[in-house]
């Protein structure tokens, strides 16, 4: 009935360097588990909105009760966002994209430097807390960012990947450089995993 967290995929030092243990460790056990449990805290008081997906909830935020349709925003949003997350990195990820996303980057894009450099930079703009997300918009890859929780699924797309640019994700190791933690970021990522999202976001 209840939403639960889900177990971090590989080890608090997996991603060492890029993103150093205590980070994991807050953003994980403290931060992702704090969305769990706000928004198990919504379907108490609601219970008919656990019968649905925490994806399903954020694609039809409209029919959401009022009196908890914020803490569903924010919370369902935070959990999904996250579980996202830690998928589609591992240890040892990064280099260049393979499979289908791969020639998919290098048609809507140039190439995967180009791709790259405009998530970085699109992403790097958000102001405040948010994510950058690479979705998938009538058929072309499309790159854009969002404040807070929101998730793309709230506007019809599918996150194809999104990075984090809360300051938690990033401050213990980076502080204000946030452009350094997003250049570091792609040595993480866990293509494999991308590539089924692609297949995902296609399929919708
Ligand atoms: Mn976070």
């Amino acid at each position: 009935m209840a939403y639960e967290l889900p177990a971090l995929p590989y080890p608090y030092t997996a991603l060492e360097p890029h993103i150093d243990e205590a980070t994991m460790k807050l953003h994980h056990d403290k931060h992702h588990a704090t969305y769990v449990s706000n928004l198990n805290g919504a379907i108490e008081k609601h219970p008919e909105l656990g019968k649905h997906t925490p994806e399903d909830l954020l694609r039809s935020l409209d029919t959401i009760p009022d009196d908890v349709k914020s803490v569903v925003r924010n919370n369902g949003g935070g959990h999904v966002n996250h579980t996202m997350f830690w998928q589609i990195m591992q240890p040892g990820g990064g280099g260049q994209p393979t499979g289908a996303i791969a020639g998919k980057i290098q048609e809507d894009f140039g190439s995967f430097e180009d791709f790259k450099k405009l998530f970085n930079e699109t992403t790097a703009k958000q102001f405040g807390s948010g994510w950058g997300w690479l979705v998938l918009d009538n058929g072309k890859l499309t790159i854009l960012t969002t404040p807070n929780q929101d998730n793309p699924l709230s506007q019809g797309k599918y996150p194809i990947l999104g990075n984090d640019v809360w300051e938690h994700a990033y401050y213990l190791k980076y502080q204000n450089r946030r452009p350094e933690y997003l250049a570091a970021w792609w040595n993480t990522v866990n293509w494999d995993e991308v590539n089924k999202r692609f297949q995902t976001a296609q399929a919708a």
